[in-house]
């Protein structure tokens, strides 16, 4: 099963920490269980058209019930921490103020149910399951958002954090905000730029505010924020893409660490932004800056752009351009283990992160179950396997990677594209929920027995 530069587990450190990650409604179902309020997501797939497949997240993979033999499956696999997000609408059904018992309790369960199979919990708190009773005050445009913000993480961290020792504040806040304020096509559905920036300085700020309540709360954890980030090449030597891939750039990856990193926003991208800037009020930077333990970061695959002088793609003068003759998962995302190799690098020169956690990584193909109930998922499995030898080059160069979580544990509700993606390393068998390990969770769980 395994390819013949497929690494080993010996050759990374070993205290590397080797995980899977998971999201409270891409997995959970239980929609309207036990007092959960309903999320933008919820929503959204109430509204037809916006899910390509017509579902929703009510029954999903129904972890909410079955959590205890997908936690044996992680254990089974030999990984020793687990990724999850926890769904502010069960704590929090109105998004402030009441406090739903009977979510808390779930999360004990989880949590305990995580620890008692030796599984370190590395808990999301924001994974894009707003309450939609914010969303009805603005959402993550209204500043008002942030302060409900730290509320659900007062609640959350209080309750867990004696037994959580791993916080991440957010999940790729390109995706709740830009997706979903800018480009329409994630929850809540907005369209409009300005929106977007605003929602993304508020989601920044609130990540920044929350690192203090953390700490206070869960003594000795070790907090951060995740962000989806890509290498980005021009599509051609010449000076105006070389300067469109730098402008591109500017939105994609130096807006998120710039301002994490203590620069500020990068003033190349406000200008180009002008109107559609974020209001930022004095101490924001500084809240945002609030020093972290780790980056978390999610690679996917790596953008090549070109320039657009007329702006009709983007407020950055760039367009996205596909590389000709490259492999492509399902998704078409070009597969590039160098990329990860090349963002992991950079990364490290530009900012030096003390220490870098690849919090997701994965892909998604068609994927068939054989009558003898087996996924042959080789597309799958070799490009867990490139990714991981990149992984093992940046190490071996210096990067401070200390932590590797494949996306995803299961296949699960991908977003738009409902159940017609499928990321996992175990199948899941919607109608019986069934669970089947495939080839490349197989390869995983030897590579980390080994
Ligand atoms: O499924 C998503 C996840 O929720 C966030 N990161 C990317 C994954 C694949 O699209």
């Amino acid at each position: 099963m395994s390819s013949n530069n497929a690494p080993n587990r010996k050759d990374f450190p070993a205290d590397f920490r080797w995980g899977v990650s998971t999201s409270s409604f891409q997995i959970e179902g239980a929609g309207r269980e036990d007092g959960k309020g309903e999320s933008i997501w919820d929503r959204f797939c109430s509204e037809p058209g916006r899910i390509r497949d017509g579902s929703n997240g009510l029954v999903a993979c129904d972890h909410y019930h079955l959590f205890p033999q997908d936690l044996d499956m992680a254990k089974q696999l030999g990984v020793n921490a687990y990724r999850f997000s926890i769904a502010w609408p069960r704590i929090l059904p109105n998004g402030r103020g009441a406090v739903n018992e009977a979510g808390l309790a779930f999360y004990d369960r989880l949590v305990d149910g995580m620890l008692e199979r030796g599984l370190d919990p590395w808990c999301t708190l924001y994974h894009w399951d707003l309450p939609q009773a914010l969303q009805e005050q603005g959402g993550w445009t209204s500043r008002d958002t942030v302060a409900a913000f730290l509320e659900y993480t007062d609640v959350v961290t209080r309750r867990l954090g004696d037994r959580v020792k791993h916080w991440i504040t957010h999940n790729e806040p390109w995706c709740s905000c830009m997706m979903g304020y800018w480009e329409g096509v994630h929850a809540p559905g907005g369209t409009s730029l300005a929106d977007g920036m605003q929602a993304c300085h508020h989601v920044l700020l609130s990540h920044g505010q929350a690192i203090p309540l953390i700490r206070k709360n869960s003594g000795g954890a070790k907090v951060g924020i995740t962000l989806s980030l890509h290498p980005i090449s021009a599509a051609s030597d010449s000076p105006e893409d070389l300067a469109a891939a730098r402008r591109h750039d500017g939105l994609r990856n130096r807006w998120f660490l710039d301002p994490l990193f203590g620069r500020g926003y990068p003033a190349d991208t406000l200008e180009l932004l002008g109107a559609a800037a974020p209001k930022v009020q004095p101490g924001d930077l500084n809240d945002i800056a609030a020093a972290t333990d780790f980056l978390g970061v999610n690679y996917y695959f790596p953008e090549m752009v070109a320039d657009d002088p007329q702006g009709s793609h983007s407020p950055m003068r760039a367009r996205l351009v596909d590389r000709e003759g490259v492999e492509r998962t399902g998704f078409g995302w070009e597969v590039s283990p160098q990329g990860l190799v090349d963002l992991l690098t950079r990364i490290q020169r530009d900012y030096n992160p003390a220490v870098i956690q690849l919090t997701e990584n994965g892909s998604t193909f068609e994927d068939v179950l054989t009558p003898e109930g087996r996924v042959h998922d080789t597309q799958r499995l070799s490009y867990l396997q490139r990714h991981l030898a990149a992984l093992k080059q940046a190490v071996d160069a210096g990067v401070p990677v200390k932590g590797y979580f494949a996306w995803s544990l299961l296949d699960n509700f991908e977003w738009a594209e409902g159940y017609l993606r499928r990321f996992g390393i175990a199948y899941v068998d919607y109608p019986t929920q069934r669970r089947i390990l495939k080839d490349s969770g197989l390869w995983y769980g030897q590579f980390l027995n080994e």
